[in-house]
């Protein structure tokens, strides 16, 4: 008997078991379970949703608590992907509907979440096409010239990646073609989708299934409120960026003498968060919102916290940063708002 047969989707050890096979690297099992759950009649949507999306989620948290190494989330998340082509090989519906494109903004990794979206699309009769992670927007509108589509469906999980965004939804708009966003990249609720243009967001897949459903494009279209968008201190941040993070890093020598005992591996660490610090920075003045920094200076507190760096060598890294960006008052207030997250 198939390991998942007559066990039902919302058994929790259904969970642990898939988050365990896909842990230790076993595929087979993997598409075991996904497949005899199908052939159990447990609809494939509701083994993308409540079964491997949420198991990646439990992936990043592993990731993120340092229980799980990068190789480990890498190896898990490829045999996710896996099975959701597994389930989607076993799945035929005719389309029905309109024709979709898929595609992550430029500089986004995160393709399973939206292959998750496509495979749901694809079951609700749209005739989808999959474009997957970092699509450069010229590239993107070419293709749409190329196929038509009636809406374009762009993902940003990282908020870094919002510059480029706003740079693609734009240009999709005046290719003709409607913008429904997504991806935690875009904020609680969707907020910055609806800075940067987007004719619609959606939290999930299975609301953008509803969406797209019924009333799309939508009428009532806001106008974006993109005035503010890109400004001095923004364009600033973005030209300086590699002068700001080499003069961080020395400077934190400096002023956290522990950096002094790292080995190699611990200052390329150092530095991709000194350069996600600028990032997460240029993203906030970007859309004017300073939660864009505070949330991600709480995430990797965390993160840092869990591989057994102090607070403090965060608060010192801000101030490194900070330092350097004295004539720029709105990159300050929303450095100072970060540090104020970092507990004492
Ligand atoms: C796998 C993974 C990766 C893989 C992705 C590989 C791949 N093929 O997808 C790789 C290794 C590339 C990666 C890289 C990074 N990752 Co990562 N990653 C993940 C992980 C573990 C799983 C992603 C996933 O598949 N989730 C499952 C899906 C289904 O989740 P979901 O969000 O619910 O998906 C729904 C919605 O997002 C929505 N949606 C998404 N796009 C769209 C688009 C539209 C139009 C619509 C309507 C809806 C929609 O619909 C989806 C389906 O319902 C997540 C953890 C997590 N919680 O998601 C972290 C996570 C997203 N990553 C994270 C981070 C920090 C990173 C890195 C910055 C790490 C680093 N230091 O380099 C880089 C950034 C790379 C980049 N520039 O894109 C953080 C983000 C934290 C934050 N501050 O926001 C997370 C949350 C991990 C964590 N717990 O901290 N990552």
């Amino acid at each position: 008997m198939s390991v998942a047969a007559r066990r039902p989707l919302d058994d929790p050890g259904l969970a642990d078991e898939f988050l365990r096979v896909i842990g230790d690297g076993d595929e087979y099992a993997a598409v075991d379970m996904v497949t005899s759950l199908l052939d159990d009649g447990v609809p494939a949507q509701r083994i993308m949703i409540d079964l491997i999306a949420r198991t990646q989620a439990r992936v990043g948290d592993l990731w993120a608590a340092n229980q799980w190494s990068v190789a480990r989330e890498h190896a898990a998340t490829a045999i996710s992907e896996r099975a959701l082509g597994a389930l989607a090989a076993r799945t035929n519906v005719k389309p029905s509907r309109g024709r979709v494109t898929i595609a992550c903004v430029d500089g986004e990794w995160h393709a399973l979440p939206t292959r998750i979206l496509a495979e749901m699309l694809r079951l609700d009769g749209w005739r989808v096409d999959f474009l997957g992670a970092n699509v450069p927007g010229p590239h993107l509108i070419t293709h749409l010239h190329q196929t038509g589509p009636d809406v374009v469906a762009l993902s940003c999980m990282i908020a870094t990646r919002l510059p480029r965004a706003h740079a693609a939804i734009t240009a999709c708009r005046a290719a003709g073609v409607p913008v429904i966003a997504g991806g935690r990249g875009f904020g609680p609720g969707g907020r910055y989708a609806q800075h940067l243009g987007a004719d619609a967001w959606a939290a999930g897949a299975e609301e953008a299934v509803r969406r797209l459903a019924r009333n799309w494009p939508p009428h009532n279209q806001d106008a974006p409120l993109a005035a503010h968008l890109g400004d001095d201190e923004y364009t600033y941040v973005v030209r300086h960026r590699p002068e700001l993070i080499s003069t961080a890093m020395k400077r934190l020598a400096e002023a956290y003498p522990t950096m002094r005992e790292y080995n190699q591996r611990q200052r390329d660490a150092t530095a991709e968060d000194m350069a996600h610090i600028v990032d997460f920075l240029a993203a906030a003045l970007y859309v004017s919102e300073t939660a864009v920094f505070t949330d991600f200076v709480t995430w990797t507190e965390g993160v840092l916290r869990a591989r057994g760096v102090p607070p403090v060598a965060l608060r010192v890294g801000l101030q490194t940063i900070q330092d350097q960006l004295r004539d720029y008052p709105a990159a300050t207030a929303i450095l100072a708002s970060g540090a104020a997250r970092i507990p004492a």
